[in-house]
């Protein structure tokens, strides 16, 4: 009899769980990684290579997130310094990590203006040049084939303010407008089962820039140029988030491409900054599309633009209200 008392005694409580959270409820998410799943979409952050041995960097990349961007380790400077001569030693250490922890990884980037090794930039025939953007696509794409998710083929190729030109690059001067199709074409070549993805700044609402990069995936998806997605980096901060944001992923997921929230960050601080936060994840969430949010670090403190802490984490791994509010989003 006492030992029947207490077997009901204690199937009570698993009841009462039962009951909280049945009938089809499903538990609110506890981590931004299954909040995102539960939506459909993946929620990643950029890793830097030399910060994999602290040990509450990698808990909290590990328990939160579910896809990786080298920050810095696949970028021309760090890939191919010297022409021909491939390294790879970074950017494999934020790889393996990735797929070791079953994160989905974002290769960043193969062909932008910055961190663009001086041998590059000194290269004087458009021929010339093209065909070492080609053999470093090849070779970058090449290596990770299979391993990557998305590529962010073309980084920031067109210019800021209202002119909606081409950015002045070395690769547009030289090879003229036709290299961003170029890039597109080598990677899908190396690596075909990576979406291709273009990523950009100050895009995020509707503008001129944004208008420029709209017309070029118009006319990349006519004339059937590979490219899969649009990266929107989303560097903002509380009073700069666009109004028309969901407006904008909008327009270019009809064109028939996935679009992703690629380095999002958000200078503030508090309740400003969770909110504006919130109005960036409710943006992807109503775009069917919008299935990758990437915010551009784990912790404040090795941020790009720490002293405006613009993360999720503050610099000792504390949730910050901007953690609480982008996952009640999630959990919405
Ligand atoms: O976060 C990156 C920082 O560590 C580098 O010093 C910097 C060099 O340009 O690049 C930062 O990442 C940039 C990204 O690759 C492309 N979009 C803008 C990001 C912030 O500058």
């Amino acid at each position: 009899m006492r030992k029947s008392l207490g077997v009901v005694l204690a199937v009570v409580p698993v009841l009462a769980a039962l009951v909280v959270t049945a009938p089809g409820a499903s538990a609110a998410a506890t981590t931004l990684k299954a909040g995102a799943s539960a939506k459909g979409r993946v929620f990643g952050a950029a890793v830097a290579a030399n910060r994999l041995g602290e040990s509450a960097y990698v808990t909290t990349l590990n328990r939160e997130f579910n896809q990786a961007t080298p920050e810095n380790e696949m970028k021309w400077d760090a890939t191919e310094p010297n022409r021909g001569q491939f390294t790879y030693g970074n950017a494999d250490r934020v790889v393996n990590h990735a797929r070791g922890q079953g994160m989905a990884v974002r290769g960043h980037t193969l062909v932008w203006h910055s961190q663009l090794p001086g041998w590059v930039s000194n290269i004087g025939s458009g021929s010339e040049l093209l065909s070492v953007m080609r053999n470093h696509i090849s070779n970058v794409a090449g290596r990770y084939r299979g391993q990557i998710a998305y590529w962010d083929v073309v980084n920031e190729a067109f210019a800021d303010g209202t002119s909606g030109a081409r950015r002045s690059t070395v690769f547009q001067q030289r090879i003229g407008n036709g290299y961003i199709e170029e890039a597109f074409r080598a990677a899908r070549t190396a690596d075909p089962s990576a979406k291709l993805c273009y990523n950009d700044y100050n895009t995020d609402g509707q503008n001129a820039k944004s208008t420029a990069v709209y017309n070029m995936v118009r006319d990349f998806k006519a004339r059937g140029v590979p490219i899969d997605c649009v990266g929107f980096q989303a560097h903002l901060s509380t009073g700069s988030v666009p109004g028309d944001i969901q407006a904008n992923l909008q327009r270019f997921a009809n064109l028939g491409v996935d679009v992703h929230i690629t380095e999002l960050d958000i200078g503030g601080s508090g309740t400003s900054q969770a909110d504006a936060y919130a109005r960036v994840i409710r943006a992807c969430l109503a775009v069917s599309r919008c299935n990758a949010i990437t915010v551009w670090g784990v912790t404040d403190k090795y941020s790009w633009r720490a002293s405006q802490t613009p993360l999720l984490f503050d610099g000792n791994y504390n949730k910050k209200p901007a953690y609480n509010s982008v996952l009640s989003v999630l959990n919405s």
